[in-house]
Order: C-alpha cells, then structure tokens, then sequence
C-alpha cells in the first residue's frame, strides 16, 4: 500500500483543519486491505502522546495488522496520523531480539542469564565499594506505571539512593512545580470536556495542531459550533495551531513573561478581576531569596498591585515586541468571557523560567476566577503518554515519593518506609540527582552505573555532545533497555536489554486530564525481547541477593505480574490527593478510561477536581464545604498562591556574533528520536529530514533560498541542513524538528536550566546562520 505524501497530508489536514468537524475518518484507504482483516481486536491505548487516544488493535494470526480509534473513549474514535500508523513500529528490522554485550568495538549476542549476571555484578560492585549513590536509573514518561512504580521502589526504598530520575524532567518539571506551587499538589484540576463549554482558549508555547491533532480537534469542533468563541494563541511561530487564532501573539523568545504580567495589569486596571473569589480562596506569595534554600514571604494584594504597576502594555510590548493593543485584547477576552481554558506546552515549560510561567498563566484564572467550572480552567498538556501517571503521579523524579509525597519531607519518608516495609531511614532525606545533575555525575565518574530504560538521552538531551562523552567512557558501566538497536543511546552502551513494545505486554497509563486507561497486551515480542518489568523484577532479586537481602528482595520484588504490582499502587494512592482505589484491574479492562480520584469501586472517577459539584473529595475534607475548595493547600488553609513573579529573559540571548535564536520543537508526523516514527514508510517519506526553518526577510538577509544549505552554529556546536524558507517563524527566529537521529540538533542547544524544576531551556539558544 502506498500513499502519496499528498494524500497523507491532505488526511492529517483534514483531521486538524476547521474543515473537517463532523466527518468521520476512516484510516486512510488501503491500509486494512494491505494488512489483510483482523481476527481480534484489543483494547489498548495509543503509543505515542499524552493525548492519550483510545485505540483498540487488530491483531490476525499473532500479528498486529491495524488499529482503529476507540469510539466509546473521549477520542471518539478519532486517531492522527501517527496513531493511525502504529503496526509498523512492531515490524521495524532494527527490532532488538537478543542481549548484546559490548566487547571492544563490537557488541556480541549474550543469554539473558548472562546479560542478568554481567549486570548485577556490576551494580553489586559498585555499590560495595562507592556506596548506593554510585548507581542511577534514567527513566521514561513513556513507561508504564507499574514500570516505573517498581524501579522507583527498587532504587529508593531497597537500594537507598534518590538517584532515579527521567525524560519528565525535559518535558513536564516545570508544570508539575508550577502546579505544586500554586495549588499544593500537581495535575490539572479539570478535563479535555472543558473544551466543550469554553467560550475563550489561551494557547501559549504549544503547537497543538501537530503535538496533540485530537485535542486541537475537538478545539476545532467546539470553534466550529460556538460562534462567539475566542482563541487566543501567543507563540513567537505562525505556526499550524495558530492558523485558527483569533489573535496571534507574537513576541520575541522568551519574553511573554512581561506580557502575562501585562495582562494581570489590564485586568486590575480595568477591575475585570473577580475580588471575591481572590478575597476567599487565594493568598499572595513573593521570593525574596532564590536560596537555597528559597525564602518565600507572604504579601498583599496592594504589594501586587503595586508589582504589576510596572508592567504596562506599552512596557511590554518594548520588552516583547508584541503590540500593547494585543495585550489589552488578550486580557479582555481572557477575563470577561463565560469561561476561559487555557492551555500549554514546550514553549513555556523549557525555559530558564518555567515554573514562574506557569505560575503566571495560573495567576491569571486565580484573578478572574476562571477556574473550577466548566470551561473555566488552567490545563496543561502533557507531552508523553505516561509522564503523568508514571512519573509524576507514581514519583519518579528524584526528588519525589509516589502520590504527592516528597523525599525531603519527613512524615512522607516515613509513610513510605511502612508502606514498603522497609526500615526507618532507609529512604535518604536528601534529593537524588536530577536528569542534566544525573549526567554530569555520569561525566565526572560520580555515578558508576547507569540504567537508561525508555528513552534515548544520546539524542535528546540538550548539549548532548558533552554527556554522550561520559556515556562513551569506559571507566563507567552504561545498561540500555531498547526495543532497537542501534539508536543514538544504545551505540554508546556496555550492555543492550532488549524491550517489548507497547501492545507486546500489558500495563497502566496515566494521561493529561488524571485519565488512567490499561493497555491489554496483544501479542508477544519478537525473538527474546521482554516487558522492561519482567526485567526490573529479575535484577532487583538478584541484585538484592547478592548483596546478602535475598529475603527482603522476595517481600519487596517478589511480584508475579503487573496485576500485582498495580494492586500495590492503588493502596498507596488510598487515603491521598489521588485515591484511585476503585480502578480495579478488572475494572479497567471494561471502562475506556477513568479520571482519578477514583476512591471506590462505584465511583465514575473525576472530571472536575476542588468543587464540591462533581469531586467527593471535597466533602471527606470538610463536610460543609460547598463549590470550590482547595484541599490540595492545606499548609495555606485551603488557600492558593497567586505569585509576584517579574519578567527575566533567557539564559542565552542573541546578540552580536550569535544574532538569531534557535528554537526547536516537533512536527505532525514523527515522534521525538525517531525511533519509531521514522521506521514508518508512510511517515518517513512525507517528512524524511531535519530542516532549518527560516522566514523570506531573514533568509533574504542571509542571502540563502529555500532548500539552499545553511550553517547553523551556536556556542557549543555547527550543523548543516537545508533551508525552509517559510513565512513561519518571526524575524530573528529559526526553528528546527529535533527527529532526525543523522542530524544531532541538541549538539547546538543549551543546557541551562530553571532553578526550581531543573528543567532545561530547550527553546531558546543563540545562533549565527550561514550559507554553505
Ligand atoms: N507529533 C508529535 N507530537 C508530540 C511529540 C512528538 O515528538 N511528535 N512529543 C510529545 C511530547 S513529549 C511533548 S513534550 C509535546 C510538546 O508539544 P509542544 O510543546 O506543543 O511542541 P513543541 O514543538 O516542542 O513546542 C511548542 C511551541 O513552543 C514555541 N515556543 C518557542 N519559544 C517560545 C517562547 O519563548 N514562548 C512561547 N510561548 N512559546 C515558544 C515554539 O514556537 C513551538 O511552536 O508533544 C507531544 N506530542
Ligand atoms: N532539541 C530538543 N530536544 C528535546 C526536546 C525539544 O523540544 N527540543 N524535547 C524534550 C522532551 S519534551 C522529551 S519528552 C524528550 C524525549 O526524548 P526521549 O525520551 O529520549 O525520546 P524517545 O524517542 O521518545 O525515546 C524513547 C526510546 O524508548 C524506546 N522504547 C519505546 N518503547 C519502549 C519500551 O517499552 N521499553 C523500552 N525499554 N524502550 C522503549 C524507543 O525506541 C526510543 O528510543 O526529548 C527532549 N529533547
Ligand atoms: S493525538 Fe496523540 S494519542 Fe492521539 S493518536 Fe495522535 S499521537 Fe496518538
Ligand atoms: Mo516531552
């Protein structure tokens, strides 16, 4: 079967297009008749985002042939066409069937018993002579929750180090703070429904349209129906999300801090703000040392007044270069319509100021009281399928304990440490490595052994000329679990695990809106590939029998399956922010998804969270409450932080010698290091390069056309690729899709990071252009 790259987009376009509201897409023609008629389909979630599209797999003699979108889940069945795709990913010829070791240059095919054996000597070693802090686990928002669950239990409450992290920490860290932050606990508080009853969307730093194609469906529905609907979409690109805007900000990287501010201001200004709800649920927070550690001093609402005073439109707009008249446009729209939803990605998460940004667009909907109605709420989106429910949910972050708790605090160790049946002080009160600390560690010989499981940081991680150095280095031992081989990660390793792949084992994912849906395995891996749990258990039982524990390793990691170790996690959500008791396993084979909290086994789940109207949480906390009520702050009574945060530009501005910025980012068709997308014929033809984006004034500057080939150099590497001079980004910008395994992007990017989250500046980096 064949499609053109014609038909294949006008598909995509006509899925995220205004134009296609109501029709039902069928995958494109051909596909099925190619792969011949399933004789099951399973029930199962797609791979790919945190959209988290319900997927049912056709499967027909033991092989996926198709998969088709889940009408009864909140995709309707629709899919993009990444999802549409997905059986090819299992049949890629670069599937890795057996464990290799490395033996000088080469890698040699090891058993299992091996490879286990080789492993578990090493970790062992290390940990006897340099002490548990000596060995590291780099984790995944793409692995299932009882993965990640496990490997968290293993390295913190087994092994007694905090150095467990993951990909989260480039993607979602700056959410997940910026949530905690504001609102005492993390996740969105309401649901993709709320698109439904929105007459206003905010959508700032997220190219919706190619990073989440069904959700920015459902916007293109709810546009479509609701006349008077207003988008609004701040992103230094025109890009294709920003195609259906009714006013595109447009700024220079970086900046739109100063312009969150300048909203408030107008809001103040024009009193739009909704006093009683400011005057009942909120309270005003400053720092006035960045620490550490941080000291944080309570204010006023005349101290943030006063703040805001200096953020005019007009003050803005000479800071950002967007247009007063905008600003005051965005706010009035933001503040008076019948319910606001805003919503974010990248562009504001992978900054040097992440956390105050989010913390800013929270501000917003605390000021106006857009938020705990429908419609009315913050909402961010989540890059990969399971970084909710894996990561942040279950803790799999270093400085996290599953379920809202935190390594540094006390009371919360020592819940765990019972929970676990682990001895007290067995969980360090000290925050592990975080990932860009994890691979210096790496570089400096700090850290000796590294497990990389689900992710590809030889790729992905900014700057990553210098870490691939220490992942190269012999001195340390790197274990890298992949579904295939070579990639930019496992070229690099000592030892390649191979992994089963999505539908080829079961497991949990946790989703944007507290969606938790069960991925039913549909078929087994090729050749000895195993479920990356399967692998997790056999290590920690060896490992914990050769450093002399084997009886506690069999009562901490003696799991028989994933069932088991998901029971586990629900009674360690009980009682908590998260309760999701009544997601049974049995239960969630049935449903086409739950919104936690779930607390009991009648419970429908949560649409809306901290309102008495649809979440029973509210009532367990305080019986008379009535409408909203913030549990999640109950260090601040009940109330949440509206924060005086000011504007600070990037770490790496643009200046003389380097006066363009480079921003990188993602396109419709391909999936982060391509490992899987670029392995789909139809994917890899309709975009099957890395490209430099550039405007026609700037490209004119630089004396390049379109497919002309440009050198593009930042302080810390050059690359050459071809121009594509498109009217796109704004002047001074360049963009670039970080997909392309042959062209190492992240040799250009900064790893600069934001204080609070660790989070790296992924989006902004100073670069020179020239024509080669
Ligand atoms: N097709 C596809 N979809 C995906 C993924 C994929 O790899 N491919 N990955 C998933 C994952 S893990 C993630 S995290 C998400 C990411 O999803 P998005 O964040 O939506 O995608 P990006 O392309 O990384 O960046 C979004 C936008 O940020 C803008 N931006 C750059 N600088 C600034 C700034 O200073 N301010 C603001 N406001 N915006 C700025 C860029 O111009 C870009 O359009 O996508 C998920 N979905
Ligand atoms: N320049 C630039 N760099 C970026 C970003 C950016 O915007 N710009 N975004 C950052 C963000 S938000 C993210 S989330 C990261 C993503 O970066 P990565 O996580 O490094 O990218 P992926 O390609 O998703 O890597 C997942 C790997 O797991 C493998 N895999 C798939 N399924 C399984 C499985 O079940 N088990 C195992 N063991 N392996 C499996 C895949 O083959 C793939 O190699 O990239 C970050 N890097
Ligand atoms: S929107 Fe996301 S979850 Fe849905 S089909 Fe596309 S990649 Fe998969
Ligand atoms: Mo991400």
């Amino acid at each position: 079967m064949k499609l053109t790259r014609r038909e294949l987009m006008k598909y995509s376009a006509a899925l995220a297009a205004a134009s296609a509201i109501g029709l039902d897409l069928p995958m494109p023609k051909g596909v099925l008749a190619a792969a011949g008629e399933p004789d099951h389909w399973v029930k199962g979630v797609c791979r790919y985002c945190g959209a988290g599209c319900g997927v049912y797999t056709g499967v027909r003699g033991g092989r996926v042939v198709a998969v088709k979108g889940d009408k009864d889940n909140w995709n309707k069945g629709f899919l993009c066409l990444k999802g549409n795709f997905l059986p090819a990913i299992l049949y890629a010829s670069d599937r890795l069937q057996y464990p290799l070791l490395r033996k000088g240059n080469k890698f040699v095919r090891i058993s299992w018993d091996q490879a286990m054996g080789v492993m578990v000597d090493k970790f062992h070693d290390s940990i006897r002579k340099n002490g548990p802090n000596s060995v590291a686990f780099y984790g995944s928002g793409q692995s299932y929750t009882e993965e990640s669950y496990f490997i968290n239990k293993l390295f913190k409450g087994g092994l007694g180090t905090n150095n467990i992290d993951g990909n989260p920490r480039l993607c979602m860290a700056s959410a997940a703070v910026g949530y905690v932050s504001t609102f005492g606990k993390d996740e969105p508080m309401g649901a993709y429904d709320d698109i439904n009853h929105a007459d206003c969307f905010f959508i700032i730093g997220s190219n919706m349209a190619e990073a989440h194609p069904v959700i920015f469906r459902m916007l293109n529905e709810r546009k479509q129906k609701g006349k008077d609907v207003k988008i609004i979409m701040a992103d230094p690109r025109k890009t294709l999300s920003a195609r259906i805007a009714d006013l595109h900000m447009s700024f220079t990287p970086g900046t739109d801090l100063a312009i969150l501010n300048a909203m408030a201001h107008v809001i103040i200004k024009e009193k739009l703000h909704n006093k009683d709800f400011v005057d009942k649920h909120t309270i005003f927070k400053t720092m006035v040392d960045p620490g550490p550690p941080p000291k944080i001093a309570k204010v006023t609402w005349d101290d943030y007044v006063k703040f805001l005073a200096d953020y005019t439109p007009e003050a803005a707009e000479k800071i950002s270069g967007c247009p007063a008249a905008e600003i005051v446009k965005a706010a009035r729209w933001f503040a008076t319509s019948k319910a606001t939803m805003s919503f974010w990605c990248m562009g504001l998460n992978q900054r040097t100021r992440g956390v105050w940004a989010n913390n800013m667009v929270h501000n917003l909907h605390l000021l106006t009281g857009q938020i705990c109605r429908p419609g009315a709420t913050t909402f961010s989106l989540t890059g990969q399928p399971n970084a909710c429910g894996g990561v942040r949910d279950g803790g799999l972050l270093s400085h996290l304990l599953p379920y809202g708790r935190l390594v540094a605090n006390e009371k919360d160790r020592a819940e765990m440490e019972k929970f676990w049946g682990v001895p007290a002080g067995r969980i360090q009160p000290k925050p592990g490595l975080t990932a860009m600390e994890m691979f210096q560690a790496v570089n400096s010989g700090a850290t000796r052994c590294l497990w990389v499981a689900c992710t590809n940081p030889g790729q992905s991680l900014p700057n990553v000329d210098i870490y691939r150095k220490g992942m190269a280095a012999t001195d340390s031992f790197l274990v890298v679990s992949e579904a295939y081989h070579p990639t930019r990660t496992s070229e690099l390793a000592d030892l390649v695990l191979p992994a089963a792949l999505w539908v080829e084992k079961d497991g949990t994912y946790g989703q944007s809106e507290r969606r938790y849906q069960y991925v039913e395995k549909a078929i087994n891996p090729p050749g000895e590939a195993r479920p990356d749990l399967s692998v997790m258990i056999d290590f920690a039982n060896r490992l914990m029998a050769k450093l002399g524990r084997g009886d506690e390793g069999k009562r901490l990691f003696g799991y028989k399956n994933s069932e088991e170790v998901w029971n586990e996690i629900r009674l360690c959500s009980k009682g908590t922010a998260y309760d999701f008791m009544g997601m049974t396993r049995a239960r969630m084979k049935k449903e086409h998804g739950l919104q936690w909290p779930c607390p009991t086994e009648d419970h429908p789940g949560t649409v809306r969270r901290y309102t008495s109207e649809y979440d029973v949480l509210v009532k367990q906390q305080d019986p008379k409450a009535e409408g909203v009520l913030f549990y999640s702050a109950k260090a601040d009574n009940n109330r949440v932080t509206i924060w005086l945060r000011p504007h600070k530009g990037p770490a790496e501005p643009p200046d003389a010698e380097y006066p363009f910025v480079l921003t990188t980012g993602r396109q419709i068709e391909h999936w982060h290091t391509g490992t899987m997308t670029l392995k789909v014929p139809e994917l890899k033809r309709s975009a099957p390069d890395a490209y430099v984006e550039i405007n026609p004034r700037d490209a004119a500057k630089v004396g390049v056309k379109n497919k002309d080939k440009v050198k593009v150099t930042s302080r810390r590497g050059s690359i050459v690729l071809e121009a594509k001079v498109v009217d796109v980004p704004r002047d001074g910008l360049v963009f670039m899709p970080m997909h392309y395994p042959d062209r190492m992007i992240n040799s250009l990017t900064t790893d600069a990071y934001d204080a609070m989250s660790k989070q790296p500046e992924f989006k902004i980096c100073a670069v020179k252009l020239e024509k080669v």
